[in-house]
């Protein structure tokens, strides 16, 4: 197995050294000591990252899991919790984190291109079958610090990242392990059409079986559309307890550039329990209203004020934000996703303008913004030039809109040029947004000067449109003519 690590991971870097910290021994190993006095000098001393195998690793005497789990940790250079506490066994959210390929091996979509073909009708049919498997538990983890019953697929928060190319099959084996108290689930593939498939997604007990407690169930459904997407539970509200990660099919595309950087999940985050938020919601006591959200996370991370918290429950300030790498003058796709419970989030970068490429499941003609508005479900794929400074790093934000309620509306990421100080926070400044906070963008709102609405259909008199239907009264007229 071969990682590949940043300079400087650690609070106490000594220059130009790659280090991986030994908890149990209480030491610190430069990696570079491993390799010759030679090798370091001539190809390493300038360069950014550096591939290590476990066997180099393994050489300095380390625990290869100690060594790896303590790595990733450093990663939180200003973290005061690990990322296994934060995320369970997800890696986004740290520069750990995979960068995506433009396609998987074996794609085949032959000559159509982002312009010259209908994704809604004229996808290819590959015979490739992408095959995941999905263990569903309950666990408790802190994604900002607030100790927390959630839900995790395979032991990650968010969920795993599903791959495909357009065309291909989908294939996730999940398994019911929900106990403590045990509960059906269900997942949907968010904007997939599943055209020939419908059993395969939708409402539980509508459209599909829910998949009784330790049953499996295996989805298989068609890649038909490509780009960014997400997959969530149906079940209950699940997904606002953790049920839900980022679906990838890659596809033509109509903008080049140098590196995709995956997934951005914006998400609303509520401490209470998900049956108590579908209680408030849903419930029939009159009484109880929306509750509201407690945070905003990217990549499911975000520190937290816990002197807010009132209920005992152990919370640690600081525990860690998501942060990303740019390299200098490079093009990044981010792929960001609103995959909340219930709040429109505004997206932007400080000091980086954002060319989106594709809504939803949908490639567009390019155009640049320094903010892009997203609703529950929206997903939009944006290119970054990195035209910023090669040693500054830089705020990512995501705002909830003022439409909805929330008690920490902020989510922020770090986004670290090659050669930013890891230990220090930027101290950029964020654009400012000139919308009214629950509008679009200024791009996309629509103006029709004079648009005349004719009433044709509805509830209404065929002859008089302005008389309502009554509902409790038989009615006497033919009406939704
Ligand atoms: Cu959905």
């Amino acid at each position: 197995m071969i990682i590949s690590l940043p300079r400087k991971e650690t609070t106490s870097p000594t220059l130009g050294d790659w280090v991986v910290f030994d908890a149990l021994a209480s030491r610190t190993v430069c990696l570079p000591n491993i390799l010759s006095t030679a090798q370091y000098n001539s190809q390493l001393s300038s360069i950014d990252t550096m591939t290590v195998s476990i066997a180099d690793i393994l050489q300095t005497g380390l625990n290869v899991t100690t060594s790896l789990l303590n790595f990733s940790s450093n990663l939180n250079t200003n973290a005061a919790l690990p990322q296994s506490v934060t995320n369970g066994t997800s890696q986004l959210g740290t520069l750990q984190a995979p960068t995506l390929p433009t396609q998987l091996p074996a794609s085949d979509w032959g000559s159509r291109s982002a312009d010259n073909a209908n994704p809604y009708t004229q996808s290819p049919s590959t015979s490739y079958v992408r095959s995941y498997d999905f263990h569903i538990k309950r666990g408790t983890i802190a994604p900002d610090g607030y100790q927390k019953d959630v839900l995790l697929i395979n032991g990650q928060f968010p969920g795993p990242t599903i791959e495909a190319n357009w065309g291909d099959t989908i294939n996730v084996n999940v398994h019911n392990e929900i106990t403590g108290p045990e509960e059906g689930t269900a997942l949907h593939w968010h904007g997939i059409l599943q055209k020939s498939s419908p059993w395969e997604d939708g409402v539980p007990s509508v459209q599909q079986c829910p998949i009784p407690p330790g049953k499996s169930l295996q989805y298989f459904f068609k890649a038909d559309l490509y780009g960014s997407s997400w997959y969530h539970s149906h079940y209950s509200a699940q997904y606002a307890g953790g049920l839900f990660g980022p679906m990838i099919i890659h596809g033509p595309n109509n903008v080049d550039y140098d590196i995709d950087l995956g997934p951005v999940l914006l998400t609303d985050y509520y401490h209470k329990p998900y049956f108590q938020i579908v209680k408030e919601v849903m419930g029939t006591d009159l009484s109880l209203v929306a509750p509201e959200s407690d945070n905003n996370l990217i990549n499911g991370k975000m520190d937290y004020n816990c002197s807010l918290v009132t209920d005992g429950t152990p919370c640690v300030n600081n525990a860690g934000l998501s942060k990303f790498q740019f390299q200098t003058g490079k093009k990044h796709r981010l792929r960001l996703i609103n995959a909340g419970a219930e709040a429109i989030q505004k997206f932007s970068i400080d000091g980086h303008k954002m060319t989106v490429m594709a809504n939803d499941f949908v490639p567009i003609q390019p155009y640049q913004t320094e903010i892009v508005t997203l609703g529950v479900g929206q997903r939009s794929d944006v290119i970054v030039e990195a035209n910023g400074k090669d040693d500054e790093a830089y705020w990512m934000r995501s705002v909830i809109s003022n439409c909805s309620r929330t008690i920490q509306p902020n989510a922020q990421a770090i986004i670290y040029y090659p050669h930013a100080n890891k230990d220090k926070k930027p101290t950029t400044t964020a654009w400012v947004d000139n919308t009214a906070q629950c509008a679009n963008v200024t791009l996309l709102t629509l103006t029709r000067g004079s648009l005349t609405l004719t009433l044709r259909t509805g509830c209404t008199h065929r002859n008089n449109p302005l008389l309502p239907y009554h509902p409790s009264r038989q009615p006497r007229y033919n009406y939704n003519a």
